[in-house]
């Protein structure tokens, strides 16, 4: 147990829980370094093969602390540094770690908190959760990736909605838009993100992590270039023990034992 981050270790997932409810689980410097921690730590075990990733309490979190950010006449703040050192690096932590990323969006998701949940590969949200792009009420730009996730998610007209009045935007029409995979239940919400990444934490992850290289590729490749890639990727995944069980056991008629491994 740590301070501001809580992690349990459940079979093959790693359970992250963000862990400063009071503050809508906003996030200070020791949080950014918690997490990352825990992040670091999931990547290197080889035994997690799924992470979960959740607030404590009734926020998911409300992006940056901004009892941190109170500046004196004349003081200029250089955000700039705090991206560079905290938030790119979470964002880019998650979408390059080589095992699959839930997140459980349990309420509130507002500013980098919101950006956060959308750089997981599933995001899961309580019927009652909102998702806020809250950066235009302080003057800022949406960041942690929030410019390039939601024209990609929803589209250019919605982003730029989204983006400029920053307005709380729910969590079903969140699924009906395409920002999310799936409105649950708020009382069903830890059980069923726990069952899906149980279920991902059982499947090829060597695969699941190519999968998420071919599929962030996409957005900057031609379709030549990223038949190419699929390729050399799929060339790579057919050299995995999971392609040869998979097949086996389709061809036996019983459930695949898959280690998750790549070679
Ligand atoms: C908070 C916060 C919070 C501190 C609620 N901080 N206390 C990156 C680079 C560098 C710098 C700048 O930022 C960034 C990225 C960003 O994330 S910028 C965007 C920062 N986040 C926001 O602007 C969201 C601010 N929060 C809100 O708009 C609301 O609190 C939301 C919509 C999240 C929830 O509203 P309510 O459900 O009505 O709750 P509340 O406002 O009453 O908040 C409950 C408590 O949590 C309250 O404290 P209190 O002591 O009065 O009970 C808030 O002050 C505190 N809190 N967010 N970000």
């Amino acid at each position: 147990m740590t301070e501001t981050v809580r992690v349990e270790r459940r079979g093959g997932v790693h359970v992250i829980t963000l862990n400063r409810p009071e503050k809508l689980n906003a996030f200070n410097e020791v949080m950014h370094r918690e997490l990352a921690a825990a992040l670091a730590a999931a990547e290197a075990e080889p035994d997690c093969r799924a992470i979960l990733l959740t607030g404590a309490g009734r926020a998911f979190c409300a992006g940056q602390d901004l009892s941190d950010r109170v500046f004196e006449p004349g003081q200029v703040p250089d955000l700039s540094r705090t991206i560079e050192t905290f938030y790119n690096p979470l964002i880019r932590r998650l979408r390059a770690l080589p095992k699959p990323v839930v997140c459980a969006v349990n309420g509130v998701a507002a500013g980098a908190g919101a950006n956060i949940a959308l750089a997981c590969d599933i995001v899961l949200a309580a019927r009652s959760a909102k998702f806020i792009q809250a950066f235009a009420k302080i003057g800022l730009i949406p960041d942690s990736g929030g410019t390039w996730f939601l024209p990609q998610l929803v589209g250019p007209a919605r982003a730029r909605g989204l983006a400029m009045l920053a307005e709380p935007l729910g969590a079903e029409q969140a699924a009906n838009w395409g920002l999310i995979w799936k409105v649950v239940d708020d009382e069903n919400l830890l059980t069923e993100a726990n069952a899906l990444a149980a279920h991902l934490a059982a499947q090829p992850t060597h695969g699941l992590a190519l999968t998420k290289r071919a599929l962030d590729a996409a957005s900057v490749n031609s379709l030549d270039q990223q038949l190419d890639l699929e390729r050399d990727l799929q060339g790579e995944a057919g050299r995995t023990p999971d392609y040869a069980e998979g097949v086996k056991a389709f061809m036996e008629k019983r459930a695949p034992n898959f280690t998750g491994r790549a070679a």
